[in-house]
């Protein structure tokens, strides 16, 4: 038999399951809140991970494109505070500068851009200020 239809079915199985990844991939990733509780206050750090799902590691050197903190976790979803990126001093984790001004849940919605990923990838946090 010619090799080359014993190759055809296994190339076409490979072709499905590179799509079949490349459609899972964006959903591969999760935002994890480092400290889920702080006080609260104006110039709180809130800091993220970025884990790849199917591997558990910590995802560096990703760009964070869209960041939002608000309340809508508490019904005040228009309660919006200003976010700013800091450095980030660890791989894989992203840290910000926002104002938590009242006690009670925050979420923080970031969308991001990860090396060898085409898909803008998506997450939401949920933290916990305290008084
Ligand atoms: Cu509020």
């Amino acid at each position: 038999m010619n090799a080359k239809y014993l190759l055809a079915p296994a190339l076409a199985a490979a072709v499905s399951l590179m799509s079949a990844a490349a459609f899972a991939a964006a959903a591969d990733y999760a935002f994890e809140p480092v400290t889920p509780e702080m006080k609260k206050g104006d110039d709180v750090i809130v800091a993220v991970r970025l884990v790849h799902k199917p591997t558990g590691k910590a995802v560096p050197d990703a760009v964070i494109i869209r960041r939002r903190i608000d309340m809508a976790p508490d019904g005040m979803a228009e309660m919006e505070s200003p976010v700013s990126p800091l450095p980030s001093r660890e791989p894989g984790v992203y840290a910000f500068k926002t104002d938590l001004p009242m006690a009670g849940r925050y979420q923080v919605t970031l969308s991001a851009k990860v090396q060898g990923e085409p898909e803008t990838v998506t997450g939401k946090v949920v933290v916990k200020a305290t008084k």
